[in-house]
């Protein structure tokens, strides 16, 4: 069965996130306020339907899709670009491919234990993150 992304996860590391953004023509200002940050990951999935939802002080951004079914991205807030972005799920991966003007974007979630990894792809640059599940309180 494939796993199930549902839940909050708590950022722990960031490993490349300025050479990352630096790929996305983030100004060096917005670069190093966001290198500060310890972003939240809210995921809802319900079947092949996802919500994810990246909540900071900074910036929250928010994106929804089915897995299969490609759609028009607006990362607004972020690199402000419009891309043509599909998700699906490769042994057990979630996969997003965003097609537009930067070549080879995209990024990659897998999860392991209460490991949620998160590999970020732009032009030459891989950022990656990991985040770790918070408790839910029963
Ligand atoms: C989204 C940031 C740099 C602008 C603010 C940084 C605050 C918090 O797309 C993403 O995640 C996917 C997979 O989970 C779902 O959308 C990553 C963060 C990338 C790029 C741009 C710096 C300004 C970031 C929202």
């Amino acid at each position: 069965a494939p796993p199930d992304f549902s839940g909050t996860w708590n950022m722990v590391s960031n490993e490349n996130f300025d050479r990352y953004m630096q790929s996305l023509g983030i100004d060096m200002i917005t670069r190093n306020l966001a290198k500060l940050i310890k972003p939240q990951k809210i995921i809802e999935q319900n079947g092949d339907s996802f919500v994810i939802r990246t909540l900071s002080s900074l910036r929250n951004y928010r994106v929804q899709f089915t897995l299969g079914e490609e759609f028009d991205e607006d990362t607004k807030g972020l690199d402000n670009r419009k891309c043509k972005t599909l998700v699906t799920l490769d042994n057990g991966r979630l996969v997003c491919v965003q097609k537009g003007e930067k070549k080879n974007r995209g990024w990659i979630h897998w999860i392991n234990g209460d490991d949620l990894h998160l590999e970020l792809t732009c032009e030459d640059q891989v950022c990656k993150q990991l985040y770790r599940r918070v408790q839910e309180n029963h």
